[in-house]
């Protein structure tokens, strides 16, 4: 019998040829840290440690890793239909899955179309806005308006309304008629706010201004995570998303918010759409789509937007767009276990039952040294830390290390340590996660 890699010694594999993704590779190899198996709360790493999940994967595997029911559909699946063609022909589980999704979506955006990450679904809803403006005989409004520190994926549509410098500046001019809204963090105004902070909705404001500059019949859509997740979870100001939402309704433009990070249950709700009460026009997804468990995104929009494609010759093809493997058979079944796992246990309920704990948790690190703001909503949590002098990042990636040295996995984003736990995480776990951040920011 072959050797599980998890029996074997420090199995180091040849490391030259993989490129990692965004990560330090010359560093990464020098101090490799690879995953080899996962079960629920925890990994188990390459030279036998186990390690408690405060991330779940990259704020994906909302049901926790190997979920039994989500590992069966896809064993399933894969006995029955490894791959059905995807454009002219469909299999029943990619219908079953859209229908599941528009059930749980605000009402009205009852049309899903699915892409195989969270990337190409951004691109996926910025090619939809862009024609359906022109479908309805106003191709006009071609021009797309993103947020400074907004984290949309890397596909040249999610880069180019995208707010993170350091994502774009290798990458030349980017896809033109972009404009972006500043960010709305503000440590003066809101430091250490619990849920939503009072100061900034005002902010909206400047959208406005954007659209009167280029004159509302140019622009189409405005893209917004209702919570950034990658520049360090920064919750939206009390009353903002409703300022966009309105001056979005008054000049016609389409509200894409991107719930990449915060769909599935990760505030207490099935969208952030729901929790903060405020309907956009179509809302991308991905990562807890699947639990992680395979590759799968989708863009979910409003009925009539689908319905404006649905003119001409019955026979052509309405919106030439789409992927070999869109609604692919395995993540379609993954997907729809993955939604049976969060209904049948309640899971959007838990983050909302355990986000006061969390949020009490995280505010006792409070005064700890160069903690300069703590953000939590749901099961999303921030501790932002002072930078070093002139060495940006640095003592947030200490106290990554420290953390999984000493058994706990944490994300970094700049000086901010973030916590995205799967939706299953106990109370004890929580503990567990925040005393060992508590001892690394001791150690600083
Ligand atoms: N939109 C949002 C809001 C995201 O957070 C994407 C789109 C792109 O999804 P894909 O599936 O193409 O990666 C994301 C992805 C992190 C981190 O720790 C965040 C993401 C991915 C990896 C790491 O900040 N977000």
């Amino acid at each position: 019998m072959a050797k599980r890699q998890s029996d074997l010694p420090n199995p180091l594999p040849d490391m030259d040829a993989y490129w990692v993704p965004f990560t330090a590779n010359r560093a990464f190899r020098k101090d490799p840290k690879l995953i080899v198996e996962a079960e629920g709360m925890y990994c188990t790493t390459h030279d036998g440690r186990r390690l408690l999940d405060g991330i779940a994967g990259l704020w994906c595997c909302n049901a926790g890793h190997r979920h039994p029911k989500i590992v069966a559909a896809v064993k399933e699946q894969l006995d029955r239909l490894d791959y059905s063609l995807a454009f002219q022909m469909s299999h029943p589980r990619a219908f079953e899955l859209a229908s599941r999704l528009a059930a749980i979506s605000p009402e009205g955006l009852g049309r899903v179309f699915f892409t195989n990450s969270g990337s190409e679904a951004v691109d996926t809803a910025l090619k939809i806005a862009l024609a359906y403006h022109r479908v309805r005989g106003e191709g006009t409004r071609t021009r797309l308006i993103g947020r400074e520190r907004g984290y949309h994926g890397v596909g040249f549509g999610g880069i180019s309304v995208g707010g993170i410098s350091p994502n774009r500046r290798m990458f030349g001019a980017l896809i033109p008629g972009v404009d972006h809204m500043p960010h709305t963090h503000n440590l003066e105004h809101n430091a250490f706010s619990r849920g939503q902070p009072e100061w900034g909705a005002h902010l909206a404001e400047e959208l406005e201004r954007i659209v009167e500059l280029h004159d509302p019949s140019n622009v189409a859509a405005v893209i917004v995570e209702p919570i950034a997740g990658s520049a360090g979870v920064l919750l939206p100001p009390k009353g903002y998303l409703e300022k966009l939402r309105e001056i979005c309704d008054r000049h016609g433009l389409l509200l894409i918010f991107d719930e990449v990070i915060t769909g599935f249950g990760r505030t207490g709700a099935a969208f952030a759409a729901e929790r903060f009460g405020v309907k956009p026009d179509i809302i991308t997804v991905a990562k807890g789509l699947t639990s992680g468990t395979v590759p799968m995104g989708g863009v979910i929009l409003r009925d009539d937007i689908f319905e404006a494609f649905m003119t001409g010759p019955e026979e052509t093809i309405e919106f030439p767009h789409g992927y070999t493997y869109s609604g692919h058979p395995l993540a379609a079944a993954a997907g729809c276990a993955a939604l049976d796992a969060y209904l049948e246990e309640g899971l959007f309920e838990r983050a909302r039952e355990l986000e006061p704990y969390l949020e009490e948790r995280l505010h006792g690190l409070r005064g700890k040294p160069h903690v300069i703001d703590i953000r939590s909503i749901g099961l999303l949590g921030a501790v932002e830390l002072e930078p070093v002098e002139g060495r940006p990042t640095l003592r947030a990636m200490e106290v990554f290390r420290r953390c999984y040295r000493d058994g706990v996995i944490v994300r970094t984003t700049g000086d901010t340590v973030a916590l995205t736990p799967p939706l299953i995480i106990s109370r004890e776990q929580i503990d567990t996660i925040v005393d060992t951040l508590a001892s690394a920011l001791d150690e600083a």
